[in-house]
């Protein structure tokens, strides 16, 4: 299963159906009147977010949403069906935006929220509505109105509490294999990692918080070396980092650096993120060595403005577990375990949004922009019409971490939840569309 983690699609709210001109013809009822009825209305597109999802990757093949038209009216004032809705799957944390503006619509952060993205059209008024004092026969009828066009830019930001960064090898992966269930590719060569992992980290309260292991950052991402730094995203929503910089490295405070100056070219406000600097591997070091460099990376590393809460750096060995209680003690400070998670918000806000001046019909081909050259800037997180939220895991850290130094199994192209791809049944609901 690949990873995309953007597409463009075009939705199309189904049409109205058209009224219709009949007149009652019975036996016994002399000049019956008019009795055409009305069409049904067109059917809405609504995205939903299902937790089952985890990639974009079924809008690579599939792109036009078009919803049921509604039926046309019948005779004897009976109006025509209107069309189901066509719901559209996406992933938990898919941002929803109008491609050719980049105006935010919404922001699917939870389970089974739903978002309006193309309202279906009104349905046509028979000619029974247009009978009066003056006309007895009108022949007038009104046609079914077209249902909205959109093309939508959507964008997937995983959601995770921490995320895990550094430059290749420095030991991301182990770090959330020994923390978690999750069970990523583990190797000495640098890359190893293509795609984010997500671990579920337990809480001494007992529930899950979310660990995000992404790709590793050379000098030059933001231009594009290695894998360049659009994965970055999905640290976006984090409320702090975890810098891994490998100890077994000469200069650790260059290492640190060269991953600082890729977090502020990327912006953002990643730059701005709490966070603590780790640095791993320690158990290949002698104690000396360890302070050195720690007081190294306190010195020379980040001001303390950019480490407001977290404090020095810190040493850890996933190799032999030395320091990983400490880690997450700061974790779990910083992430205030006992205070409780902000309540989801609503998306009344972002339902709806679409609805607002209807484009023209047949428009949902047309050509766009896709924004992916920076048209437009992403806004922050703090601006989205649905506040952050946090996602909550029931599932803890059952399984023991990996055998070290073993690698543990390799795990596919997918983003995997604890270590397991999460099911990827198509994204739409098949049972809703024609
Ligand atoms: N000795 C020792 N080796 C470690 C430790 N943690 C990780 N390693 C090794 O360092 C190498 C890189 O580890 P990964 O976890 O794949 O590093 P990464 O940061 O995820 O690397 P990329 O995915 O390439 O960015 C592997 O060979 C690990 O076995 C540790 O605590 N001690
Ligand atoms: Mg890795």
């Amino acid at each position: 299963m690949q990873f995309i983690d953007q597409a463009r699609i075009a939705v199309r709210g189904g049409r109205g159906g058209d009224g219709i001109v009949a007149f009652r013809r019975e036996k016994y009822v002399p000049a019956g009147g008019p009795s055409g009825g009305d069409g049904g209305r067109g059917a809405d597109v609504l995205l939903r977010s299902d937790p089952n999802l985890q990639t974009l990757l079924d809008f690579k093949f599939k792109r036009l949403f078009a919803a049921d038209d509604g039926v046309r009216g019948g005779p004897n004032r009976s109006s025509g069906a209107s069309g189901k809705p066509l719901v559209i799957k996406v992933p938990c944390g898919t941002e929803v935006r109008d491609s050719r503006t980049g105006i935010l619509l919404g922001d699917l952060t939870e389970a089974g929220q739903e978002l309006l993205v193309a309202a279906g059209g009104r349905g046509g008024l028979g000619n029974a509505h247009y009978l009066s004092n003056r006309n007895r026969a009108p022949e007038k009828f009104t046609e079914g109105r077209d249902g909205e066009a959109w093309d939508l830019w959507l964008e997937l930001k995983l959601l995770a509490e921490v995320g895990i960064i550094g430059q290749p090898n420095a030991g991301k992966s182990t770090l959330i294999a020994v923390l978690s269930a999750a069970r990523p590719r583990i190797a000495d060569y640098p890359f190893t990692t293509l795609v984010p992992n997500l671990g579920v980290v337990r809480r001494p309260s007992g529930d899950g918080t979310v660990f995000a292991d992404i790709p590793g950052l050379i000098a030059g991402a933001a231009r594009g070396a290695g894998l360049g730094h659009d994965f970055l995203r999905h640290i976006q929503r984090t409320r702090l980092l975890l810098h891994l910089v490998d100890g077994s490295s000469e200069d650790v405070v260059a290492d640190l650096q060269v991953v600082e100056a890729e977090l502020r070219a990327y912006g953002h406000g990643l730059e701005a993120r709490p966070r603590l600097v780790v640095l791993t591997k320690v158990e290949l070091l002698d104690s000396e060595e360890i302070a050195e460099r720690l007081e190294a990376l306190a010195a020379h590393g980040l001001s303390a403005a950019a480490l407001p809460s977290l404090g020095a750096p810190l040493a850890i060995s996933a190799a032999t577990r030395t320091g990983l209680d400490a880690l997450l003690a700061l974790v779990w400070r910083e992430l205030g375990v006992d205070r409780p998670a902000p309540e989801p918000g609503a998306l009344a806000g972002a339902a709806g949004v679409a609805a607002a001046g209807g484009m023209a019909a047949g428009g949902a081909a047309a050509a766009g922009a896709i924004p992916a050259g920076g048209a437009w800037e992403p806004e922050e997180p703090e601006t989205l019409l649905v506040p952050l939220t946090r996602p909550r895991t029931p599932r803890g850290t059952s399984a023991a971490g990996p055998s070290f130094p073993e690698a543990p199994e390799a795990a596919g192209s997918a983003v995997l939840l604890d270590g397991e791809p999460l099911a990827n049944d198509s994204s739409i609901d098949h049972s809703l569309h024609h």
